[in-house]
């Protein structure tokens, strides 16, 4: 799969940096063919070129519009040396082996950015080069593409390197590199045809529509396959901020997947009520006790299926989406029995790897947050240690954190969310939120134990914490002043734990 290089065509708009490759390829006794300019370039400095018309048999013609389309020249790319039938063509029709090309292409975008004439930058639309380069990345297996001057560098010590040899994983490497800049090229192009975003907005309506989307006054479109993730037995369409709870819904219920049955309800995104039980109808009371105020609207999640009993205290709810793995025959008729209600059945099916939105005039893309703490992951760093409950009510809350809006803090015990205090900018204000809905709803924080989604930058939180009744703390570590924390809650016997996790969800 190593092969020397012994023919090359170069085509280049910019002459700036093919000094240094032309001299080296020469004195490898290399064959060069070339077209108008550069061929002009080469043979100035006194290197001896063949012009590409001496292949074709033909001049450059339509001002130049049609220099290298020619199958004499495509043939010498794109044959396959290792075909009986090629090679024999390549014969018959006198066809030259190219083994490289180097092309630069017209300058497109540049010339868009100069504030030419539409006439000037038509003209600038490179078609023979294109081809020239999809040509020679398409065949890597026999052919080296240099299609960019930000290659040369890589090519010259590689070529100098190697004596002029190049190996398959090169020339595949060169060939990505090659379409990397013929896509960005034609992408170049369709923004300037499409600069009123005409075919945008024809595209975007191939997604779902949706009634609206955020609000009335804004359009909404899903991009997805929802009949993948889901089957929607019963009730009315999914607005854009049904789809949003969904999606949080379902992120928040996989991370108890293997845990025993499990309720979840969620506000905004944001868990308002969650609990694991032994039935999943003792879970689903658990989960609204936790603020039956909040959960009034709210999307209903389950990680089992989901029975008559608990379907019967279901339906005293007004809620807008309920979503389980199954449900029982009888359990599914009662939920029905509301028309708007939206009931989902959750297939398995695996969220993207990668999360993306957009970010000012582009978009950020990031992997999904995949780390959910765990027993093994966890460093007592104070004298008391965490009990087997607070351990497990510790990877809970931290679980729920780890799922709702930044800042956050999360109180939980026995296996039942208390309070959360949600996306607040500060980390006290967190606190306090969370808090004061616990003590409205009636709970009891005494035993209690605290999740925190980012580090303690000062003492303050844990000496709150410690005086409503928390006994345990799990937060990620790495402040500074983490001996501040460490050292109130080793005077006033609180358990703290550390993650080395972050996890910040904005
Ligand atoms: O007008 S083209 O699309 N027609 C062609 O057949 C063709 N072949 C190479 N432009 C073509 N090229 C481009 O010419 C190359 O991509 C390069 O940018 C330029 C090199 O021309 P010259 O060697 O005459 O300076």
């Amino acid at each position: 799969t190593t092969k020397t290089i012994q023919s090359a065509l170069i085509s280049v708009f910019s002459k700036e940096g093919l000094e240094p490759i032309v001299r080296l390829l020469n004195s490898q006794n290399v064959t060069l063919y070339s077209t108008g300019g550069t061929e002009d370039f080469i043979k100035n400095l006194g290197i001896p070129v063949v012009p590409v018309e001496d292949v074709t048999s033909y001049p450059s013609i339509l001002g130049g519009r049609v220099k290298t389309l020619h199958p004499k020249v495509f043939g010498g790319i794109l044959n396959r040396q290792d075909n009986e039938s090629d090679v024999q063509q390549m014969e018959e029709f006198n066809i030259p082996q190219i083994d490289l090309v180097i092309v630069d292409l017209y300058p497109f975008e540049k010339t868009v950015a100069s504030g030419a004439t539409e006439a000037d930058i038509i003209e600038k639309i490179d078609i023979g080069g294109i081809s020239l380069i999809r040509a020679a990345a398409k065949n890597f297996k026999d052919t080296v593409i240099v299609a960019s001057v930000d290659d040369y560098g890589t090519f010259l010590d590689l070529i100098t390197k190697q004596n002029g040899a190049t190996t398959l994983a090169d020339r595949k490497l060169f060939a990505s590199k090659a379409f990397h800049t013929s896509s960005h090229y034609d992408t170049a192009i369709f923004n300037y045809f499409n600069a009123d975003e005409t075919i945008y907005k024809e595209s975007i309506s191939n997604g779902q529509v949706l009634r609206y989307g955020e609000n009335p006054h804004q359009k909404g479109f899903f991009f997805g396959d929802f009949e993948a993730m889901f089957n929607k037995v019963h009730g009315k369409e999914l607005s854009y901020n049904n789809l949003l709870d969904v999606d949080a819904a379902v992120n928040l219920i996989n991370e108890f997947k293997t845990d025993g049955p499990t309720f979840a309800i969620l506000k905004h995104n944001n868990a308002c009520g969650l609990a694991s039980r032994n039935t999943i109808s003792e879970a689903y009371n658990a989960a609204l006790a936790c603020d039956p105020t909040s959960a009034f609207g709210g999307v209903l999640i389950s990680n089992t299926t989901i029975d008559v009993a608990t379907a019967t205290e279901i339906n005293k709810l007004f809620c807008e989406v309920v979503i389980a793995p199954a449900y029982d025959t009888a359990a599914l008729a009662i939920l029905q029995e509301k028309k708007n209600r939206i009931i989902l059945i959750q297939n398995e099916v695996s969220l993207p790897a990668k999360q993306v939105r957009t970010c000012l005039n582009g978009l950020l893309i990031q992997e999904r947050n995949n780390i959910t703490d765990n027993k093994e992951a966890l460093k007592t760093v104070t004298l008391t240690s965490p009990t087997e409950q607070e351990i497990q009510d510790l990877i809970f809350a931290s679980k729920v954190c780890k799922n709702t809006k930044s800042n956050t803090i999360v109180f939980a015990k026995n296996g039942t969310l208390i309070s959360s205090g949600t996306g607040q900018t500060s980390r006290v204000d967190a606190l306090v939120q969370a808090i004061e809905k616990a003590k409205n709803f009636g709970f009891d924080l005494n035993g209690a134990s605290m999740a925190s989604d980012a580090f303690f930058p000062f003492p303050d939180c844990v000496e709150i914490a410690k005086n409503a009744g928390i006994t345990a703390v799990i937060q990620p570590g790495g402040s500074i002043k983490d001996e501040l924390s460490i050292n109130y809650c080793n005077e006033n016997k609180v358990a703290m734990v550390f993650t080395g996790t972050r996890h910040f969800k904005h």
